[in-house]
């Protein structure tokens, strides 16, 4: 089964909105194997957005992001990194559809609310950089026969 690294930003802590992106990943069918709340430093900043550290908007970014705690989640099922980057939408709230977690809950590029892993190599690297081995739980949901069928896991 895929992992990915969901972190859900200051602005969705501000808003209100954990419990209910919580719940569309819970009512999708994935699975959480991992949930905290964090306060990011510059460097953890730098380090996770390092493909935009030289963009203009990155010092606002960086400020945005270590101001205020933040909730890091790990999801886990089949093709679950692409399942939810799809739910998120794009980057551009704007641009993004109802229905997504973006298009239904922000209208900004940079206050967009939620981070989701964009491959299965990222998500292996930010689930580290997160996530201690030990913070990450195997456990057995007991309907997941009716979530996946068994040719399927
Ligand atoms: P993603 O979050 O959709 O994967 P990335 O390009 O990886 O998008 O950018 C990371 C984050 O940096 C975005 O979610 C957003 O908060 C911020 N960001 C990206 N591009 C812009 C921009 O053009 N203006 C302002 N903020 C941006
Ligand atoms: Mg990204």
């Amino acid at each position: 089964m895929e992992r990915t690294l969901v972190l859900l930003k200051s602005d969705a802590i501000q808003r209100a909105l954990i419990g209910s992106i919580i719940t569309r990943f819970e009512r999708r069918g994935l699975k959480l194997i991992g949930l905290k709340m964090i306060k990011l430093s510059p460097a953890l900043s730098k380090e996770h957005y390092s493909h935009l550290t030289s963009k203009p908007f990155y010092p606002d970014l960086e400020k945005f992001i270590i101001h205020n705690p933040i909730i890091a989640i790990v999801l886990e099922g089949k093709e679950c990194v692409q399942i939810v980057r799809d739910m998120i939408g794009p980057t551009n709230s704007r641009k993004a559809l109802p229905g997504t977690i973006r298009g239904d809950l922000s209208v900004s590029t940079s206050r967009n609310i939620i981070h989701g892993s964009d491959s299965l190599e990222t998500a292996e690297k930010e689930i580290k950089r997160f996530f201690k081995h030990d913070e990450l739980f195997e456990y057995k949901i007991s309907l997941s026969e009716y979530i996946y069928a068994q040719d399927e896991i």
